[in-house]
């Protein structure tokens, strides 16, 4: 380290130390928690399947034309490569199932097996992280007339189910192979643009799919099942089957995780405070952390006042091995590569911005009722020299540091990306 390096490092410790914080230990959970970095950022949800003509459907949108899009399996792992690069510390990588190793044939999503992604174990094995997992039930002509496995339609349904019930398999194979539990997400688009009676009639058949895809068990050091609510989507404004109150009911009663998605709810709600509303009766909780502008809810996730509270919350609860991070965004209007990283980073420094705190003394005073003291030592917290100590948690795991990674990525851009041969889009 440089010495002025050490010489800022000593004063952050210090400063710390006098309010009962000890960095050291903050640095060690550092690098045990992973985050799981979605790949469709870089590929504007596209995926590998031969028909693919991109993200279509479901509410969700990527907009932008920004150049070098990764269009193949070599491309997506050589800009993941890059962003592992410019990532401090432990990192899974969460892909979905359009990004299967089809080899250029037309497999249907009622079909793929374990082997369409033995190269993401393999490839996820070299590189020392795990992988996360989700069926994908948007982009897809079943998927058109805005239901799938809450479809009237059996055949519909049907495939979906069956689509579902492979993702678990596969989800189960990665996390055996790979030492390291899978999590299967599902998030289905379902829902209508406009009034709509048979809210309960949907609702009632999402249950019933669920049950039928749930009638197998894997073992939870392989896979674990999640299930992401939301508010609502593009075109689909009025009515979303799979609402937060519907997926926490089914958690709750079948013993799954519930997903988080910080862009899935209104404004006013604040996901932080889902934390310690879901932690007493749910085994778990997968974050989708992205930033909500407006309708959109899929813009990159930054160091908001909401992010550092929910790492702080998780932090407080002590319950890291309960609660998995994961980002979720689409951005495809700028450094693709750069944003993925950017957010990664955002969700490493809140953890470590909350890992920082001086739980005892804030406990203390709030335990005596002395929230005067709370709230200035709150306060003062925001100013502490956190960003010396992300530095060196940069430093250790041998990445750039602030000021320092976004250089890389634009040159990763100049030299790669823009050379990419589909240069828009
Ligand atoms: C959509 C959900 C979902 C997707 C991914 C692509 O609103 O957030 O998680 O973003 O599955
Ligand atoms: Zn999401």
């Amino acid at each position: 380290m440089a010495p002025e390096m050490i010489k800022e490092y000593d004063y952050a410790k210090k400063r710390y130390e006098a309010i009962g914080v000890d960095i050291e230990s903050a640095m060690e959970i550092m690098e045990c928690v992973p985050v799981s970095i979605h790949c469709w950022q870089l590929d504007d949800v596209t995926g590998f399947e031969r028909s693919s003509a991109g993200l279509s459907g479901g509410g969700i949108l990527a907009t932008g034309v920004h150049p070098g899009r990764a269009g193949n399996q070599e491309e997506l792992f050589e800009d993941i490569e890059k962003a592992l690069s410019l990532i401090p510390g432990k990192v899974k990588v969460n892909i979905h199932a359009i990004y299967g190793d089809f080899k250029g044939k037309a497999v249907e999503r009622d079909c793929i097996t374990p082997l369409h992604f033995k190269r993401w174990v393999d490839w996820a094995g070299e590189n020392n992280t795990g992988l996360d997992f989700n069926p994908t039930l948007f982009s897809h002509p079943l998927a058109d007339n805005g239901y799938t496995l809450a479809s009237r339609d059996r055949k519909i349904r049907n495939f979906w189910i069956e689509h579902v019930k492979r993702c678990r398999g596969i989800s189960n194979y990665i996390g055996k192979e790979l030492g390291k539990v899978c999590i299967n997400n599902i998030w289905i688009p379902d829902g209508s643009k406009d009034n709509t009676v048979s809210r309960l009639e949907h609702r009632k058949i999402l249950k019933d799919s669920l049950d039928e895809i749930f009638e197998k068990d894997y073992p939870e050091e392989n896979m674990l099942d999640a299930l992401e609510s939301k508010l609502f989507g593009i075109g689909l404004e009025s009515y979303t089957v799979g609402s937060s109150e519907f997926y926490l009911g089914y958690a709750e009663k079948m013993h799954k995780l519930i997903t988080f998605d910080t862009g899935h709810f209104h404004p006013a709600e604040l996901v932080s405070d889902k934390i310690s509303a879901v932690l007493p009766f749910l085994k778990g909780i997968m974050l989708h952390l992205s930033r909500a502008v407006r309708w959109d809810s899929d813009h990159v996730t930054t160091l908001t006042e909401e992010i550092i509270a929910i790492m702080q919350e998780i932090v407080r609860a002590g319950a890291l091995g309960r609660v998995h991070i994961g980002t979720d965004f689409f951005d495809a209007s700028i450094n693709r590569v750069g944003a993925l990283v950017l957010g990664a980073r955002t969700a490493k420094k809140a953890l470590l911005y909350a890992l920082l705190e001086p739980s005892e003394s804030l406990a203390k005073y709030e335990y005596e009722g002395n929230l005067f003291a709370r709230l200035a030592l709150l306060e003062d917290l925001k100013t502490a020299p956190a960003g010396i100590v992300w530095e060196q948690f940069c430093r250790t795991n041998g990445t750039p540091g602030d000021f320092e990674w976004a250089g890389d990525a634009l040159k990763y851009e100049n030299e790669v990306l823009k050379k990419r041969e589909r240069n828009s889009g």
